[in-house]
């Protein structure tokens, strides 16, 4: 019999109705780092998606590099998360919450008292990040502040932020959790040769690269159990201004390092977030299929989730030959809260607004249509 994404899977133990995965998406709707109360109408609304990957949400202040972003780190925020979860859950839906530090990607105006980010060397990046305080006060991007080089000493206790988002992110409720190891931030970061070019255990050869990521999953899996543990990768991605010359020895190595922690799931964004699917970085393009057979050779048992651009064939596709197990869609997940009934029925899907991504109240965040109320 033939997989299709509306099979049940098993994810480590949690029952997905369906493959279909809502991709993390940041919407900055959280003042003070607070999920609301129309949070939880949003994901609730989306709770049919086989499982809930939430938006970024900041493991300390620290790692907060956009306004208006949800965090794990306040007693109010936890209490907001709380309300999210059972939510998803009363609608019979699963939901991750996405673990994020933003190393470089920030603003001082964003930073405890307005320091400089933190990134593994101090490289500016050519980018840019969200300020409510921009724009005179409507909002909007302006370049990220220079950071700062981590000192050695203070890696363990980044690491003790990620243990401690993990520990309290069950507690609320959450069936799990996703390290944001993807899109030019912290984690990515100490991978990727632009933006590391530490001269001591973390930099340097692709082994010390990799070890801060792998510190960091050591932590989590330890303190969580790494059946509640899954990780997202973009290889190629040249968002927030990353490259690197090689990623094919770099990633092989990274996906081999985490074939020993039984993790629930590998999340890979194929070439650029959001842009081109065969986006290329080095001399040759990114072999995702080598990739996969590296980690199953290796012994990884995760499941394997494909995201970015994928469409309804694309995905079926995708499932249907075994390349993934699951898919995560973003965009249309944002404007079709129904998007797992649409894509069986055959249905028109509506087109999201990019206007209202960032920022905003309702509009564009509770008010996309269900099938059943369209108006014809
Ligand atoms: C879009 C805008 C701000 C942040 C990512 C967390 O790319 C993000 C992000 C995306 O992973």
């Amino acid at each position: 019999m033939t997989t299709t994404l509306f099979d049940s899977f098993d994810l480590a133990g949690i029952k997905l109705a369906n493959r279909i995965v809502m991709a993390p998406l940041t919407r900055n709707r959280s003042p003070h780092a607070i999920p609301q109360p129309i949070t939880a109408d949003y994901y609730a609304q989306r709770a049919s998606a086989g499982l809930i990957i939430t938006e970024g949400t900041a493991i300390s202040p620290q790692g907060q590099g956009y306004a208006d972003v949800p965090g794990l780190y306040t007693q109010a925020a936890l209490d907001g998360w709380r309300t999210v979860t059972k939510a998803v859950h009363d609608q019979g839906g699963k939901i991750v919450v996405q673990l994020w530090h933003v190393g470089r990607i920030s603003h001082s105006s964003l930073q405890p008292n307005n320091q400089q980010p933190v990134a593994p060397s101090a490289i500016p990046a050519n980018s840019k990040t969200y300020l409510t305080t921009a724009n005179e006060g409507q909002g909007g991007f302006v370049p990220t502040s220079p950071p700062r080089a981590l000192e050695v000493s203070e890696l363990p206790g980044i690491i003790d932020d990620y243990r401690h988002a993990a520990l309290v992110a069950l507690e609320v409720g959450f069936d799990g959790v996703e390290i944001h190891a993807a899109n030019g931030y912290l984690l990515d970061q100490f991978l990727r040769a632009n933006t590391n070019q530490r001269c001591d255990n973390y930099g340097g050869s692709i082994e010390n690269r990799a070890r801060f990521l792998l510190e960091v999953v050591q932590a989590i899996t330890d303190a969580i159990g790494a059946e509640r543990t899954g990780i997202r990768l973009s290889p190629v991605t040249p968002a927030c201004d990353m490259f690197d010359p090689e990623p094919q020895p770099l990633f092989k190595h990274v996906i081999s390092s985490l074939a020993k922690f039984k993790l629930s799931y590998i999340h890979i964004i194929e070439g650029a977030t959001g842009g081109a699917r065969d986006h290329q970085q080095g001399a040759t393009a990114f072999d995702y299929a080598a990739l996969k057979q590296t980690y199953r050779t290796a012994g990884g048992q995760a499941a394997w989730m494909l995201n970015n651009g994928y469409n309804f064939t694309l995905a079926q596709q995708a499932v249907r030959s075994g390349q993934a197990d699951l898919i995560s869609f973003g965009r249309l997940f944002i404007s079709n809260p129904d998007l797992v009934e649409r894509l069986r029925l055959g249905a028109l899907l509506t087109e999201p607004d990019s206007s209202t991504f960032y920022g905003g109240n309702e509009h564009g965040y509770t008010d996309y249509p269900f099938l059943n109320t369209q108006q014809t």
